[in-house]
Formats: structure tokens, C-alpha cells, sequence
């Protein structure tokens, strides 16, 4: 999972909301999809820049049946977790000025979430999507049935 910054950047965001849209590393290193953060204040393991889950939404807009959203990394690992749980979440997405070697493009961070394995790497699509209210966040390898830690 290193050395992969010759690949493009391309993040697509689609599923239930108003604007789907392909986000690219300037938005984010621009600003365009909201403040830049430090991780480290906010999740000390980390280091690196960041935005917030919660102000991509204001560009992208759920719609109001988005109950949760899936992660999809580009091993074919993801998580789904529900837009509750991802009122802390962070998007990484540059370390030392620079697109990340470690988890590019960007990678999902969940301060507060029951399990390591929801800092989902590699994250090339954000998908929103509506599930029963009572299905919890899960992870894990597609077309893996059993989802247990990893
Ligand atoms: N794309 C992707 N993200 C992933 C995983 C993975 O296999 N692929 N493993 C998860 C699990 S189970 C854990 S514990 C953490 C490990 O993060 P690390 O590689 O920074 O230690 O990443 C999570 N994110
Ligand atoms: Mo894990």
C-alpha cells in the first residue's frame, strides 16, 4: 500500500445525495470541501492533514433517506458505518505537504469508533445509502460473509 501516488487521484462520492461528485486532491488541498485540520490534536496515533466527514457534507448534500455510508477501499476492503457514527470522522488525505504514502487517496479516521479496523485506507468511493436504522457499522473484505477482526 505504498508508493501508489502514480495512480490518479479520484475520490467519487455517489449514492443518495444531491451532488455526486469526483473529488480530487486539489479540493481538498485547496479547501474547497472545508477547513484543514491537523490530525494529531484530535487523534494522536496520526499525523497529517485532514478534513471533516461533516463539511464534505455540506457540498455534497445526503439526501434524507441517506442513513449510512460505505467506504470502499481499493483492495476490495470497506465499512459501512451510519452518519451518526461519523459525526467526528476525518478524511486524511496528506502528510508532510504531500498526497499520502500510506492509505492514498484518502483515508477515512473514526476518533471515537468501536474498532481500529473502521480507519477504512485507500478510500475511492463514498457511497450513501440507506439501511434499516438498526444495522450497526461493520467492515471488512467484499463477498466475505463473516465479518470479524481482522
Ligand atoms: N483498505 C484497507 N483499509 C483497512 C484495512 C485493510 O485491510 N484495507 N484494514 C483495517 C484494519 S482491520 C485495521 S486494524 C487498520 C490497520 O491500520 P494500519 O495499517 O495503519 O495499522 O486498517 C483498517 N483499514
Ligand atoms: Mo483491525
Amino acid at each position: 500500500m505504498t508508493n501508489e501516488q502514480e495512480k490518479p487521484f479520484l475520490v467519487e462520492v455517489r449514492g443518495l445525495v444531491d451532488r455526486e461528485t469526483d473529488l480530487q486532491y486539489a479540493d481538498l488541498a485547496e479547501g474547497r470541501t472545508g477547513p484543514i485540520l491537523d490530525v494529531t490534536p484530535i487523534v494522536p496515533t496520526f499525523s497529517g492533514n485532514a478534513i471533516r466527514f461533516t463539511s464534505l457534507l455540506e457540498t455534497i448534500r445526503p439526501q434524507k433517506d441517506a442513513t449510512h455510508v460505505i467506504f470502499h477501499a481499493s483492495d476490495e476492503f470497506q465499512a459501512t458505518l451510519t452518519l451518526t457514527e461519523l459525526d467526528g470522522a476525518l478524511l486524511l488525505f496528506q502528510q508532510d505537504g504531500q498526497p499520502l504514502q500510506k492509505g492514498f487517496p484518502v483515508r477515512l479516521l473514526v476518533p471515537n469508533g468501536w474498532s481500529d479496523c473502521l480507519n477504512v485506507k485507500s478510500v475511492v468511493k463514498i457511497e450513501f445509502v440507506q439501511a434499516a436504522p438498526e444495522q450497526k457499522s461493520t467492515f471488512g473484505f467484499k463477498n466475505v460473509v463473516p465479518v470479524k477482526e481482522l
